[in-house]
C-alpha cells in the first residue's frame, strides 16, 4: 500500500526519529508500504518521516532493475571518507527542485535488516549519497536547509504555491 509523502516546507518534516524498539510485523509492514510507496514516486529512497512516521527507518533501491531494495533500522555511520563530493540531489518531499549538497563520497552505515539482523554496508557513489540524504531526514533535516537563506525561502513560496493549486484543483 502506497503511503503520502508529507511535502516541504510541512513542519512534520523536522522531527527527530525514535530509535525502532523491535523488528516485528508492524515495522516488516511499514518496510513493505514505504518500498510501494518509493517505487510508486520513482524515487531511490525513503526514509519513515516522509511518511509521517518517527522512527529510524529507511528504504533504498539505487539497482537499475528496481527490484533490489533494502530495509535499513536504526542505521547508524560508523565510517566517513575523508573526500566530499558536490552531488546534484533531488528529494520526494521537495518535488521538482535539484541542487547541490556536499556529501561523503563513501560510508560504512551499520543498521538492522528486517529480520533484525545486524548488518554493515560499504556505501559509494548514488548509495553513499541517498543513505546520506535519508539519514538526514531521520534528524528531521530536508536537503534545501544545504542551500543558501534565499535559495530556500524561494523554494518555500514555490512549494507552498504548487500545494495551493493542487488543493484547487482538486
Ligand atoms: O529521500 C528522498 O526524497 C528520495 C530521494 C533520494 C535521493 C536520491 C538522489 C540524491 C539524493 C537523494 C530520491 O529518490 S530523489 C529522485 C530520484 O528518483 C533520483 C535522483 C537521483 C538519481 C536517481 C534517482
Ligand atoms: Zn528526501
Amino acid at each position: 500500500m502506497a503511503l503520502t509523502i508529507l511535502c516541504y516546507p510541512d513542519p512534520r518534516l523536522h522531527t527527530v526519529a525514535k530509535p525502532v524498539q523491535a523488528v516485528d510485523d508492524r515495522i516488516r509492514q511499514l518496510a513493505r508500504d514505504m518500498i510501494d510507496t518509493m517505487y510508486q514516486a520513482s524515487g531511490v529512497g525513503l526514509a519513515a518521516t516522509q511518511v509521517n512516521v518517527h522512527e529510524r527507518l529507511i528504504v533504498l533501491d539505487v539497482s537499475d532493475t528496481r527490484d533490489q531494495p533494502m530495509v535499513l533500522i536504526n542505521p547508524e555511520l560508523v565510517w566517513t571518507s575523508p573526500e566530499k563530493k558536490l552531488n546534484e540531489e533531488g528529494c520526494l518531499s521537495v518535488p521538482g527542485i535539484y541542487d547541490g549538497v556536499e556529501r561523503h563520497l563513501s560510508v560504512h552505515v551499520k543498521a538492522l535488516d528486517e529480520h533484525g539482523n545486524a548488518r554493515v554496508i560499504e556505501a559509494e557513489g548514488l548509495l553513499a549519497i541517498c543513505v546520506q540524504h535519508e539519514m538526514d531526514h531521520l534528524m528531521g533535516k530536508v536537503f534545501v536547509e544545504y542551500l543558501s537563506l534565499l535559495k530556500r525561502n524561494r523554494i518555500k513560496t514555490k512549494m507552498v504555491k504548487h500545494q495551493r493549486e493542487l488543493r484547487a484543483a482538486s
